[in-house]
């Protein structure tokens, strides 16, 4: 048994979560069930980033005390974790006091380590990406500079303790070096690379010109920058300052899953820091792709931002959770329009997954009443469809290795698409009026790769997975991964339920 720890990013609490925050949970929640499945303990990190300059400004916008506002936006996305299903097993808040105390810690340990010096700032800042920029790394838009992502920023000067980070260089490209698994997908790897390779200047680690966030230990006036304080929250979930044989376990096995966005934060600032305090970077950093809505970029003030709850209250957690899965590789951008959702969801789920179950089901209960007839045993036709079942779980792995999310989800639609074409082939609907033994072993083996199934598919999609599951009268404790062997199969007598339409269909003539 490993000791797996799994985190997605903390989300800004200064606005409500759309599709973007619940993919990277949901690829979370897949990683961590998963593992899970396979015997080993999980803890799944998600939660709220609560403090600086941008969570401010939109408090003092809605004329609310910080404190109130966090408390109420985080909610959201307390209650993200509930509709989606995710299993995390931590909601950590920067606002809470063992953030406060573990970030004081980190800090202190910086300076004894002389990673800290006071100097002043000059530079430029978005408060929209709560990031300093050079002005080399900016592009003018008429008279104003902005970032290359369209950002606006503001000139800053102010006192502020800078990060030794240039120190840092050499043992960063030692570190990719070394752990060639450290960044992906390996396009990511390289950008980071190259960024590093180009120089490091230290890092602004304070603020001064406004109120929110935590103080800098010794100097009051100071806050520390957002950044510094919102990366420490993955140690302070494993009881940072504490760091026993139970938090080294779990740290050397963690991922980190982000958007792209967030790839120099977490691949170049994070573990400079880590190596700062004598602590080992992450093991794995996932930077995913990004999601548009019908090509364009998803933002509040182009106001078409999608809400994962009506999805979700529309069409179903599982739906929405295959779709944002199946639809494109992890490392690349994704584009979303009710349109292919619902096209991917009625082929994929109503159509080749829904019917097979239900039509097979129905045949079992109609002819063999509720009971298994036959010991797979003893049935000597197309065990190759049931080999393939049973190999499923190895190829598998390595995909979800690989973040290779679609892949995995593409073989086991294969492998549904193989009993589809064996259902038409057999016609078990025929077979019962001229072989009723025969028909018994073909709807036998069908039950037996629907178990296979319903298992594999419990990371991705748990619900339906469940009541596949339940439908076969599979006990809980045969659920895990190991139970997908020939010597577990479904016996003789078990008893099989009623099945229920598993899927349903959506009109898609929307316009
Ligand atoms: O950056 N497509 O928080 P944030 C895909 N608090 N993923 C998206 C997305 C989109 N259009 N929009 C958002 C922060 N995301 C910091 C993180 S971690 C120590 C601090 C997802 O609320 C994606 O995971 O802006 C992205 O990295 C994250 O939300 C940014 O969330």
């Amino acid at each position: 048994m490993k000791k797996i720890l799994i985190t997605t990013p903390i989300y800004y609490v200064n606005d409500l979560p759309h599709i973007g925050h619940a993919y990277t949970s949901v690829i979370c929640d897949v990683l961590a069930r998963y593992n899970r499945l396979n015997g080993n303990s999980v803890k799944f990190l998600t939660g709220t980033d609560e403090h600086g300059q941008k969570v401010e400004n939109a408090a003092l916008k809605k004329n609310i005390d910080p404190l109130k506002f966090v408390n109420q936006v985080s909610q959201n996305f307390f209650k993200l974790t509930d509709f989606l299903n995710l299993t995390n097993t931590d909601f950590i808040r920067t606002t809470q006091n063992r953030h406060k105390t573990s970030v004081q810690f980190f800090w202190q340990r910086l300076v004894e380590n002389n990673q800290i010096y006071l100097a002043d700032y000059e530079g430029w800042y978005s408060i929209k990406d709560e990031c300093f920029f050079q002005e080399k790394e900016l592009v003018k838009n008429g008279n104003n500079f902005v970032t290359r992502d369209g950002s606006n920023v503001e000139k800053i000067k102010e006192e502020s303790y800078f990060f030794r980070l240039s120190n840092w260089q050499n043992n960063l490209l030692d570190f990719y070096e070394k752990n060639k698994d450290f960044i992906k997908p390996e396009s990511r790897r390289n950008e980071v690379i190259s960024f590093v390779k180009n120089g490091l200047k230290d890092l602004s680690i304070s603020r001064t010109s406004f109120k929110w966030g935590i103080k800098v230990p010794n100097d009051e006036k100071h806050l520390v920058y957002v950044w510094l304080d919102a990366l420490t929250n993955y140690i302070t979930a494993l009881n940072y300052p504490s760091v026993d044989q139970d938090f080294k376990e779990y740290w050397e096995n963690s991922t980190h899953i982000i958007g792209k966005d967030i790839l120099k934060f977490h691949a170049v600032y994070w573990p400079a820091m880590l190596m700062a305090v004598k602590l080992n970077p992450p093991r794995e950093i996932l930077a995913h792709g990004w999601w548009t809505n019908e090509g364009k970029k998803i933002s509040k003030s182009l106001g078409n931002t999608i809400d994962p709850k009506i999805l979700v209250d529309k069409f179903g957690a599982d739906q929405f959770r295959y779709f944002m899965l199946r639809e494109v590789p992890l490392g690349q951008d994704g584009d979303f329009s009710e349109k292919s959702f619902i096209k991917r969801i009625n082929s994929d789920l109503s159509n080749s997954l829904g019917n097979l179950i239900q039509r097979t089901l129905k045949l079992h209960f109609k002819h063999f009443e509720n009971k298994v007839q036959i010991s797979l045993h003893e049935i000597r036709i197309s065990q190759e469809i049931l080999d393939e079942g049973y190999s499923l779980f190895s190829t598998i792995d390595k995909n979800i290795e690989n973040f290779e999310y679609n892949k995995a989800l593409e073989k086991i639609w294969s492998y549904i698409d193989k009993l589809n074409q064996y259902i038409d082939k057999q016609e078990p609907w025929n077979l019962v009026k001229e072989d009723k033994t025969k028909a018994s072993e073909v709807l036998t083996l069908l039950i037996e790769s629907f178990r296979l199934i319903g298992i594999i598919l419990q990371p991705f999609t748990p619900e339906s997975a469940n009541k596949i599951l339940n439908l076969l009268n599979i006990d809980f404790k045969e659920r895990e991964f190991s139970f997908c062997r020939k010597e577990y199969c479904i016996s003789k007598g078990t008893i099989i339920n009623e099945p229920k339409s598993l899927f349903p269909r959506y009109n898609d003539q929307i316009s």
